[in-house]
């Protein structure tokens, strides 16, 4: 079968994964969502010209070569990864920027090191508030901002990792070999990739990434006083069937996903009917911290003609998905039952 990525973008590349690869637990390497806002280095750096510098608010500066991060102990953690404007394109009303379905997601096993371990060898000093990532891609477009991002300093101690590993395999480069920043559970924009540096500050880090993107704001608000899109929502998807598809009346396996960023998910019910009754998929495959579930629904339907499928997860503090979600200029966080609806015949 042929591997063809949805490219809604060449250059920076920007590509999702198509449905039917999102059906297993973990989402394959070669068919991994792919998100930049630079270039992509063209060839992997020469593992010895490049190192990890750990500065800023620290008492003990760090400088790092590969072979000594992966000397240290190493942690391997399942995490699924969401761009903040997956799901965009669904919102009824339009929302700028890259026009995602439900394929910016994916599910990896990451190898690599807790970054707290980094950190308590640097000392993060008592005015250490967020820890910013400078990734080594080169910018595009006139204004050349580099990449760069910060995350709470608590985020950082609790359940960061820095990965250099991916589904078993050297992180690959479109996914920042040879190490990238994870922040379990939140969205792809808080991972940096290519990383080479990492700054402790006093306060978030200020720039075009962090006060004008990935915040949530509306029409003629500034952006700057927008909520910052941390966390990943928690959202169900239908993989299969897909839309418009006509199916014949008998027995139809609908498989899905559903995940809940930090929390975990706890039930997922499928409305054959637009919304009126609601029954039980069953969990398939592992439940996993910061992972998604894979979930079916067997369906027996008899009568012919058009039908809407929701899913409807639930997590485990009793949070249900929203029937619509909360638009926003930037279409970020899109987990909403009636955007995710799919319509079907059954003839
Ligand atoms: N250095 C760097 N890191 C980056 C980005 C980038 O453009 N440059 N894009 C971010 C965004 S918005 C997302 S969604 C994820 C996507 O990760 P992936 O391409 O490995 O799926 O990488 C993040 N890390
Ligand atoms: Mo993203």
């Amino acid at each position: 079968m042929k591997m063809k990525m949805r490219v809604m973008n060449q250059e920076p590349f920007n590509a999702e994964t198509p449905n039917q690869y999102l059906r297993s637990w973990i989402t394959a390497n070669r068919v991994f969502f792919a998100r930049n806002q630079g270039q992509i280095p063209e060839k992997p750096i020469p593992l010895s010209d490049w190192s990890l510098t750990i500065e800023g608010e620290v008492n003990k500066p760090l400088v790092l070569d590969f072979d000594q991060i992966c000397r240290m102990p190493k942690a391997i953690v399942s995490n699924t990864l969401e761009c903040s404007g997956n799901s965009r394109s669904l919102f009824e009303k339009k929302a700028s920027g890259n026009p995602w379905t439900i394929g910016g997601v994916g599910n990896a096993v990451w190898g690599g090191v807790w970054l707290r371990e980094l950190l308590e060898s640097a000392g993060p000093k008592a005015n250490a508030h967020h820890v910013a990532f400078e990734g080594l891609d080169k910018p595009l477009g006139s204004a050349k901002i580099q990449f760069i991002r910060s995350i709470p300093i608590e985020k950082a101690m609790s359940s960061s990792l820095l990965a250099y590993e991916m589904n078993g395999e050297p992180l690959p480069l479109k996914h920042g070999y040879p190490l990238r920043a994870l922040a379990l559970g939140w969205t792809g924009a808080n991972c940096v990739k290519w990383l080479h540096k990492i700054i402790v500050l006093d306060r978030p880090f200020e720039g075009f990434y962090m006060d004008k993107v990935y915040r949530k704001f509306q029409q003629g608000q500034d952006p700057k006083t927008g909520e910052v899109v941390t966390g990943i929502n928690l959202k169900s998807i239908i993989t299969q069937p897909d839309k418009s598809e006509i199916l014949e009346a008998g027995r139809v396996t609908v498989l899905g996903a559903a995940y809940a960023g930090e929390s975990s998910v706890e039930r997922v019910e499928i409305s054959v009917d637009d919304g009126k009754a609601w029954n039980p998929a069953t969990f398939i495959g592992p439940n996993e911290p910061y992972a998604w579930r894979q979930w079916q629904f067997l369906w027996s339907v008899k009568e012919k003609g058009e039908y809407t499928l929701l899913s409807r997860a639930t997590d485990v503090e009793g949070n249900q998905q929203p029937i619509n979600a909360n638009w926003n200029v930037l279409g970020y966080g899109n987990n909403g039952i009636r955007e995710h609806a799919v319509t079907i015949q059954i003839s």
